[in-house]
């Protein structure tokens, strides 16, 4: 076993982050791992560009790294490259919460953190040990064909986090040191909204890579490019007093080319730390706003209110900071109404890029269960479980409304006057931003239809409940 292949599956459609893909820091991350341990291995980003099949096809092991909506791809790859007899091992958010579904595709199944899982698999491959069962966080087949689910294995403590290596990304096949680099110096999140399934992967507690850690890695990004960091973390600025002390030291090691981080809208009550961002290059901040509505807020278990999201606005605003704001849309309190006062919501306010999504019950989380349990789901067709598709019965509107009025809202928001006001002023990045916004909206409408064949295709009773 010496060649191996890592795949992340690509998207079933566009998404707003179709034209700028990013990998997930797994798939590198553990490609590096195996690097590191002497193996031969490529990284494929399908999103990025295709895969070398003929690397892959000659290879002794193919790791595949999936979420929901890329589930139906990578278990098509999984099924042919386990059909020519090579070892086949899945991971990620889907497989995590759907084992026995993706071992019809694959022969292993890592539950949760790989980073530790998978090397002890490998060394299972080649020396018998540790023995198969004492591998915790492995799902698989034993001799009889029965389905083995080890128990879980814990989460990664702060120290084991310092000692993974940087991830190196020259392992990604058509690599450029212009793509944008996925920075994570942390994981875990003690929120627990309903949609989400990071806690259930990550769990319930923040735990940070060392700031020396982090900056190792940034000097080391430094140095082979000059392409825009990502900081992937959930919530960059969960803790202010850490997050400070890692910015002074980005800006006293002149580490400020345009990066870009996930935060709470909790992290603009503190002027000091945005001044901080400002002056330490955070040039977007991506924020889960997720509603305008108080119930639906409320709904999602959110912990922030309306006010909060005005307030972080004009406080990023008046710092200088971007603002990319993400809306849930299609709670139980949501209506028509919500949804056009929720574009109203992002132009008044000045918001810089939105993403309207369809709210979809993903696997693993509590919305999923009790969509599930309530007979509310339409389908299973994970390639539609992407946010831009209506997959269960809402409650104040049909799903084809809820579907088409989201998308439309976000072509509300792209529109000709967002384009023309960045044109004037030359603002290239985002009249790119404009443009790919409104072609997304545009393709993903005219597909409806096919989506409605489809949703009646599973059961001729959704026709009625998706059209409503
Ligand atoms: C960066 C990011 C993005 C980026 C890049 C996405 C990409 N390349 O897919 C952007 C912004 C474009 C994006 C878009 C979307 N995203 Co997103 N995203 C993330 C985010 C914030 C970080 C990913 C990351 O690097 N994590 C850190 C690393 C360490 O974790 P990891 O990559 O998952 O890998 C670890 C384990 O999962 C496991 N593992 C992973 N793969 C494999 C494979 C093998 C073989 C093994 C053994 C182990 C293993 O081991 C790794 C190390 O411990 C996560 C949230 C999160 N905290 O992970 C959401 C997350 C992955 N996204 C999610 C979703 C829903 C989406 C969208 C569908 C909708 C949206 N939010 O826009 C789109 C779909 C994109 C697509 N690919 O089709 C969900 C997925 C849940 C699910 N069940 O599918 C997540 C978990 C967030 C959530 N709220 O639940 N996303
Ligand atoms: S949506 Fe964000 S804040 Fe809420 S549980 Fe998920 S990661 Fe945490």
């Amino acid at each position: 076993m010496h060649r191996i292949s890592f795949i992340e599956a690509g998207a079933p459609g566009l998404h707003i982050f179709s034209k700028f893909p990013v990998a997930r820091v797994g798939t590198v991350l553990l490609s590096t791992i195996l690097k590191e341990q002497g193996y031969e291995v490529k990284a494929f980003i399908e999103d990025i560009s295709a895969p070398d099949w003929t690397f892959v096809e000659n290879s002794d092991v193919v790791c595949i790294s999936t979420l929901t909506s890329t589930a139906v791809r990578a278990y098509s790859i999984g099924q042919r490259l386990t059909a020519r007899g090579i070892t086949v091992i899945m991971g990620g958010a889907h497989p995590t919460f759907m084992p026995e579904e993706a071992l019809q595709y694959s022969d292993f199944v890592i539950r949760g953190e790989g980073d530790f899982t998978l090397p002890e698999l490998m060394n299972y491959f080649g020396c018998g040990t540790p023995a198969i069962k004492r591998i915790p966080g492995l799902s698989y087949r034993d001799k009889t064909g029965k389905l083995i689910h080890n128990p879980d294995r814990k989460l990664l403590k702060e120290e084991e986090l310092d000692s993974l290596p940087i991830p190196d990304f020259s392992l990604v096949h058509n690599w450029t040191p212009s793509h944008l680099y996925s920075v994570s110096t942390s994981r875990g999140c003690p929120f627990a909204c309903r949609f989400c399934s990071v806690i259930h992967i990550f769990g319930r507690q923040y735990r940070f890579k060392s700031t020396v850690s982090v900056l190792k890695e940034l000097k080391h990004i430094r140095s082979v490019s000059n392409g825009t960091r990502f900081f992937v973390d959930d919530n960059f600025t969960a803790n202010r007093k850490r997050t400070k002390e890692l910015l002074r030291l980005m800006i006293s090691e002149k580490l400020t080319s345009k990066w870009t981080a996930q935060v709470r809208t909790d992290a603009a009550v503190d002027p000091e730390l945005l001044s901080l961002l400002a002056d330490a290059g955070c040039h977007t901040v991506y924020i889960g706003f997720e509603s305008i509505n108080p119930r639906t807020l409320e709904q999602y278990n959110k912990k922030q209110t309306v006010e909060d999201i005005v307030r972080s606005i004009r406080a990023l605003r008046d710092h200088g900071i971007h603002i990319h704001g993400m809306f849930v849309i299609g709670a139980d309190t949501d209506d028509v109404d919500v949804i056009q006062r929720t574009v109203d919501f992002a132009v008044r306010n000045g918001i810089d890029t939105i993403q309207f999504m369809v709210l979809t019950p993903l696997p693993g989380t509590p919305l999923f269960k009790e969509m599930k349990e309530s007979g509310r789901l339409l389908h299973t067709d994970w390639s539609t479980y992407d946010a831009h598709h209506a997959v269960f019965r809402p409650s104040l509107m049909s799903a084809q409304t809820l579907q088409t009025e989201t998308l439309k809202a976000m072509g509300r928001f792209y529109s000709w006057k967002y384009i023309m006001k960045h044109l004037a002023r030359r603002d290239l990045y985002y009249t790119g931003i404009g443009i790919f916004g409104k072609r997304t909206v545009h393709k993903t409408l005219k597909q409806i239809t096919a989506y409605r064949d489809k949703v009646s295709s599973c059961n001729p009773d959704n026709a009625e409940i998706y059209a409503e």
